[in-house]
């Protein structure tokens, strides 16, 4: 009876799914449907694992399972792990209709133990085991216990019967991940959005094991972030819509007090956010406030806030340092974060610097040959400000962009700027390049971690509005961030989605274009290669895409890998 209404109820929260998409696009009827046909389908499979990303260790253990009751308690030795304890306990709640007491000490009997040795942060290995005796999470940290509960959420999401009966299949899984950066980025330059939905998008990506948040804060579209000493810098360059409302698409920024709450938020789920405030390009709304910022020799016409521009801001004007250190340095201190980015892409020099008459002499003073060259002077100079704010800095590998000759690097990055591969082909430069040099590299490779590209052929034409390339799920899926060469591995940290949001204006949207890809490149940063296949990462998603739609989550049905066998 319990199964029964549990799956009545599912099939309501379809209904309610349904309407809600409804409301959203009658276009999405067709996708609708097949999400309810698979839904169906679904709610009569209580078997499947819902594991993902898929831990690096997990056995099978014989005997009894575990009996949640209302006397099972949740015990933790101190309150340091009261978070994780009151997560579980939420978890639980939901999963299986029971809400347990958090007990604080040391108890003995058959209860679930959080165990955390030792506080070391670093370390995000945990161990979860499951017999009739009890149920245990030890970890090296409160960050550990997290994930072996996310992991135990997914044992029990994909044991939806035994879950029913309030059972626990006994099992043993040690777990760490392949990297330590498993990160998504959320473009809220182009189109902001409020708090509230950054929020929600941390709780998903967490529940995935993702670790970092990079807010890419500064576009050409808007300025997203206060700045208590330049407050014109939100004042204007966050409306680019005159008649719009404070709160997005295109308009709104964040507070410093929403920032640190959000900061906070984030933390407790084991993510750290990123800040990234690009330059030298990208910059139209900063420049739309400091026009003593541009090269004053070339710009008579006011910059206005609105498409990506090639307006930059001046290589040879003191001004762009004095306000970048006053900017950065409110900024490092906002964020806990060890590192900022700072962008460095698709900066439009021959255009600017190479027709600035004091970018020239500038040049020809420094002895560089190419105005590119100035890049080297332009980054030294905010660097060297970063490094003061004890902060390491983050680039875009920008090697020899489109608007360079094709034989030239654009400049020499400093040993401690950890790069960013994005640029798509460009992968295999910027690898050699950080293993020559020592730089540290994380990947966010075009062919497989662009969540903006289209995920299917057709699939929102209206939205691929600059004919980008169509990046599946099954192609997201094959990203070995290593790129096949285990001897590099050791100098990449990680992996990095990024959502870049010309085209992306509700979090509706935002979700959809995350997932289900956002799930491959979880596991793309978690998962060691030899756990994973993308036969048994078709199967493991399908819970979780159940659990998302009966939480009013939207997202893409990939129907193209659907064959009978997928969810059954
Ligand atoms: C390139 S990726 C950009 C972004 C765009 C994106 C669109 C990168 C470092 N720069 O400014 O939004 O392409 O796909």
């Amino acid at each position: 009876r319990a199964l029964s209404s549990a799956a009545s109820d599912v099939y309501k929260r379809q209904i309610l799914c349904c309407t809600f998409y409804f409301k959203i696009e009658m276009k999405y009827i067709v996708v609708l449907l097949i999400c309810l046909m698979w839904g169906g389908s679904l709610s009569a499979q209580q078997n499947l694992s819902a594991l993902v990303p898929m831990p690096n260790h997990v056995e099978k253990q014989k005997g009894k399972a575990f009996v949640v009751t209302d006397k099972t308690w949740i015990v933790i030795r101190n309150a340091s792990l009261r978070f994780e304890a009151e997560e579980l306990q939420r978890m639980l709640e939901v999963q299986m209709g029971l809400r347990l007491n958090i007990q604080i000490g040391a108890v003995k009997g058959k209860h679930i133990y959080l165990i955390s040795n030792s506080q070391n942060e670093i370390l995000e290995h945990y161990r979860l085991r499951v017999n009739s005796k009890k149920l245990e999470i030890s970890a090296e940290s409160s960050k550990g216990i997290f994930y072996g509960i996310q992991t135990l959420a997914q044992l029990l999401l994909g044991d939806a019967e035994n879950t029913a009966h309030h059972r626990v299949t006994p099992v043993l899984i040690e777990d760490s991940p392949r990297f330590a950066f498993r990160g998504l980025m959320l473009d809220v330059a182009r189109h902001f959005l409020p708090v509230s939905d950054v929020k929600r998008f941390i709780d998903l990506m967490a529940s995935f094991k993702y670790n970092v948040l990079q807010l890419h804060l500064t576009d050409d579209q808007g300025w997203r972030i206060e700045i208590k000493q330049y407050p014109q810098l939100t004042k204007i360059g966050a409306f680019r819509n005159k008649k719009g409302s404070d709160q997005g698409p295109d308009n709104g920024y964040y507070t410093q007090e929403q920032l640190k709450d959000l900061i906070a938020y984030a933390a407790q789920r084991h993510v750290e956010i990123i800040p990234e405030l690009d330059i030298p390009g990208h910059t139209a709304a900063v420049l739309a406030v400091f026009p003593e910022m541009l090269c004053q020799s070339l710009n008579t016409v006011p910059v206005q806030i609105g498409k990506t521009t090639d307006v930059m801001m001046c290589a040879s004007n003191e001004h762009c340092y004095k306000i970048y250190q006053n900017i950065l340095t409110e900024v490092a201190g906002l964020f806990p974060s060890r590192s900022i980015h700072l962008g460095g892409d698709e900066a439009v020099i021959e255009k600017n610097w190479g027709k600035c008459s004091s970018c020239q002499v500038l040049k020809e003073k420094l002895g560089y040959q190419k105005s590119s060259d100035l890049m080297n002077y332009f980054f030294g100079k905010i660097l060297s400000i970063v490094r003061k704010l004890k902060k390491e800095p983050i680039l875009w590998c920008e090697l020899n962009n489109i608007w360079m000759p094709a034989d030239s690097y654009l400049f020499n990055y400093p040993k401690d700027v950890t790069l960013v591969s994005w640029r798509a082909g460009l992968t295999p430069l910027c690898q050699e390049l950080t293993q020559k040099n020592g730089n540290s590299l994380i990947m966010a490779p075009g062919e497989y971690a662009y969540l903006d590209y289209p995920q299917y052929k057709n699939d929102l034409p209206e939205y691929n509005n600059w004919g980008m390339p169509i990046t599946t799920l099954e192609k997201t899926y094959q990203f070995d961030p290593a790129y096949g060469d285990e001897f590099s591995e050791k100098h990449i940290r990680g992996v990095l989605g990024t959502l870049w949001s010309e085209a992306i204006k509700d979090f509706n949207r935002v979700t959809y274009m995350t997932y289900p890809r956002g799930l491959a490149l979880a596991e793309a940063g978690w998962t060691q290669m030899e756990h994973r296949t993308w036969s048994s990462f078709k199967q493991r998603i399908c819970p979780n895409l159940y659990k998302m739609m009966k939480d009013g989550i939207s997202f893409r049905v990939p129907f193209e890998i659907f064959s009978s066998y997928v969810c059954n």
